[in-house]
C-alpha cells in the first residue's frame, strides 16, 4: 500500500454554507472535488496525523463510496484511528455522542440533511470538532481558504475496508474501527429519559407513529420505540433507510410528510405523530388533530423539561436562532433563564453550550436539542415530548392550550422562495439593506415599520462576530418579518421569510396562522416586493 500524492487545482464554489458543504452528487462526484474538499478540511483543522476521528453519513447514494475516500485520505495523512459507524452510517446526533464520548479529535459527517437523495440529489459533508459540534466559522473559513490555494492531496492505495463488519480493521497503518451505528446512541437517551414510564404509556394503550422517511432514523426508531419502549409494532413507518429516500424529500414538515399530516389530522389519529429527516436531526411534532410547530415545541419542551430525569435539577439557559420565535423567550422570562439569540446555524450554539450557559436550544428549522450532544437531536425531542406526556398524561392539544393560555401564542410561519435567480435575490437583500436606517416611521402595506436592522451576533462566550445574518423587521401591532437567504441549498438562492406575532387575547388562541397573520405577510409583501422580483404569485413552501 502507498501513499499517492495527485496533482490538482483548486475548484470554485466549495464554500461551506450554514451546514458544510452541500452539492448536487453530481458536483461531488466529479474528479476531485470530494478529495480536494477533504484535503480543505485536514489543511483547515490544522492537519489530522495522530487524529482519532468519528465517521459517518445518512446513507444517501454515495455515502459508501465518499467514505471509502475519506479513509483512504485519512490514512494518507496519518490519521491514528477511525471509528465508523456500520456500513457508514451515523445519524447526526449519534456522530456528535461517539464523538464526545470516545474523545475523538472531530469527526466527518457525510450528509445533506434534508436534502433530497439518489443520484440526482444532493450530498453534503461537514466536519465536526472534539465538542461533538459543526466547525465554528473560524475553521470553516481556513478549510475554504485552502480550498482555493490547493495544488495537490494525498491518498492512500488500498482496497476498501469492509464497513458491514463490526469490529476492528486496518487500512495501511491507521486502524478502523466499525461500531453498531445504534447501540451508543440508544444507551444515551435511556440515560436521559424515564423509559419505564414512556413504555408503561404505551402499554396502557398510548398511540404513536414515527415517519423515519426512508432515512436514516428508521434503525434508530425501531430500536428505541418498538423493541425498547414497547410502542405496537409497525410504529415506525418508512423504516427502512433507501440511498434514494424512497423518492421522498427527508424534510419534516406539514409537506414534505404530508401523509403523516394528513393522517393526524384524520379521524382515526393516533395519540402522538413525529418525523424526522435525513441524518436523523431535525423533527416534526404532532399530535391528534394538531401541527405543533418548531418553535413551539421548542417553548413546550423548555417549560416541561424539568420533568424528564436529566434535567429535573432545572435548566442553565435557553437559546434559539433570531428568526425562531419569541415563544422560548417567555418561557425564559418566567422561569427566570437568560435567553440568548444566536443566527441561523447549530454551530453558533455550541459556545454556549460548552460554556454551561445553555442546557436547551432549538430552531425555527425544526432542529431542537440539548447539551447532550452538539447537533440537534430529532429522536431526543420525540423522547422528551414523550417523556413529559408519560407525566402530564394530557393530549398534546390540550398541553399546547394551557401553553399558549399561560404564555400567548407566538403565530408563526415561515414562506420560501425556492430556486430564484442568486442575482435577484442578492439585490433584493442589497437594495433593502441600503433602505433600513430610512424605513422605521413609514407604511409597510396595512403596517407601519416601527424599526428595521440587519442582525449581527457578538458570540458572549469568544467574543467573534458574525454579521449580515437577516433583516428584521419590527412592525406596528407587535409583529416582526425577517428576510434571509438560506445557506443550504445547492441551486440558486432560497429566500426565506419569517413572519411572527404574539397574541394574548385567550379569545383569539385559536386561528389559523395564516389568517393571523395575513397583515403581516402583506407588510412583508410591501417590503420586499419579492412577487414582482420573482415573477411568482407566492411562496413554493409554507411552512
Ligand atoms: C441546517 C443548520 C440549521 C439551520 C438549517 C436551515 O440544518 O444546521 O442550524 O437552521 O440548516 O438553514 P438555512 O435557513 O440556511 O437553509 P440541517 O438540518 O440542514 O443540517
Amino acid at each position: 500500500m502507498q501513499i499517492e500524492t495527485i496533482a490538482t487545482r483548486p475548484i470554485d464554489g466549495q464554500k461551506p454554507g450554514t451546514s458544510g458543504l452541500r452539492k448536487r452528487v453530481s458536483v461531488f462526484m466529479e474528479p476531485h472535488f470530494l478529495e480536494n474538499y477533504v484535503q480543505a478540511v485536514w489543511q483547515g483543522i490544522g492537519g489530522a496525523k495522530g487524529a482519532t476521528l468519528v465517521l459517518g453519513g445518512d446513507g444517501r447514494y454515495f455515502n459508501d463510496r465518499a467514505a471509502q475516500v475519506v479513509l483512504r485520505m485519512a490514512a494518507a495523512e496519518g490519521v491514528t484511528k477511525v471509528i465508523v459507524g456500520q456500513n457508514a452510517i451515523l445519524s447526526t446526533p449519534a456522530a456528535s455522542h461517539l464523538i464526545r464520548s470516545r474523545k475523538a479529535t472531530g469527526g466527518i459527517i457525510l450528509s445533506a440533511s434534508h436534502n433530497p437523495g439518489g443520484p440526482e440529489g444532493d450530498f453534503g459533508l461537514k466536519y465536526n470538532g472534539s465538542n461533538g459540534g459543526p466547525a465554528p466559522e473560524s475553521v470553516t473559513e481556513k478549510i475554504f481558504a485552502a480550498t482555493k490555494t490547493i495544488s495537490e492531496y494525498r491518498i492512500l492505495s488500498a482496497h476498501d475496508v469492509d464497513l458491514s463488519a463490526i469490529g476492528t480493521h486496518r487500512m495501511g497503518e491507521m486502524e478502523v474501527e466499525v461500531v453498531d451505528p445504534v447501540t451508543d446512541y440508544a444507551m444515551l437517551m435511556e440515560s436521559l429519559f424515564d423509559f419505564d414510564a414512556i413504555a408503561k404509556m404505551f402499554a396502557g394503550g398510548f398511540t404513536m407513529v414515527f415517519d423515519a422517511m426512508h432515512a436514516v432514523t428508521g434503525p434508530y426508531a425501531k430500536a428505541i420505540f418498538e423493541d425498547r419502549l414497547g410502542a405496537a409494532p409497525g410504529s415506525v413507518l418508512n423504516a427502512v433507510p433507501l440511498p434514494d429516500f424512497g423518492g421522498g424529500h427527508p424534510d419534516p414538515n406539514p409537506i414534505w410528510a404530508k401523509d403523516l399530516m394528513d393522517r393526524m389530522m384524520g379521524p382515526h389519529a393516533p395519540d402522538f405523530g413525529a418525523a424526522s429527516d435525513g441524518d436523523g436531526d431535525r423533527n416534526m411534532i404532532l399530535g391528534r388533530g394538531i401541527y405543533v410547530t418548531p418553535s413551539d415545541s421548542l417553548a413546550a419542551l423548555a417549560a416541561n423539561a424539568t420533568l424528564a430525569p436529566a434535567y429535573k435539577g432545572g435548566l442553565k439557559g435557553l437559546a434559539r436562532s433570531m428568526p425562531t420565535s419569541g415563544a422560548v423567550d417567555r418561557v425564559a422570562e418566567k422561569l427566570g433563564l437568560d435567553c440568548y439569540e444566536t443566527p441561523t446555524g447549530w454551530k453558533f450554539f455550541g459556545n454556549l453550550l460548552d460554556a454551561g450557559r445553555i442546557t436547551i436550544c432549538g430552531e425555527e428549522s425544526a432542529g431542537t436539542s440539548s447539551d447532550h450532544v452538539r447537533e440537534k437531536d430529532g429522536l431526543w425531542a420525540v423522547l422528551l415530548w414523550l417523556n413529559i406526556l408519560a407525566e402530564k398524561k394530557q393530549p398534546v392539544a390540550e398541553l399546547m392550550a394551557d401553553h399558549w393560555k399561560s404564555y400567548g401564542r407566538n403565530y408563526y410561519t415561515r414562506h420560501d422562495y425556492e430556486e430564484v435567480e442568486t442575482a435577484i435575490a442578492d439585490a433584493m437583500v442589497d437594495e433593502i439593506r441600503g433602505r433600513l436606517d430610512d424605513l422605521p416611521g413609514s407604511a409597510a402595506g396595512p403596517l407601519t415599520v416601527e424599526a428595521a436592522d440587519e442582525f449581527a451576533y457578538h458570540d458572549p462566550v469568544d467574543g467573534s462576530v458574525a454579521e449580515q445574518q437577516g433583516l428584521r423587521f419590527q412592525l406596528s401591532g407587535g409583529g416582526r418579518v425577517v428576510i434571509r437567504l438560506s445557506g443550504t441549498g445547492t441551486v440558486g438562492a432560497t429566500v426565506r421569510v419569517y413572519l411572527e406575532r404574539l397574541e394574548t387575547d385567550p379569545a383569539k388562541l385559536d386561528a389559523d396562522p395564516q389568517e393571523a397573520l395575513a397583515p403581516i405577510i402583506e407588510a412583508a409583501e410591501a417590503l420586499t416586493g419579492l412577487k414582482a422580483r420573482t415573477g411568482r404569485t407566492g411562496p413554493d413552501v409554507i411552512t
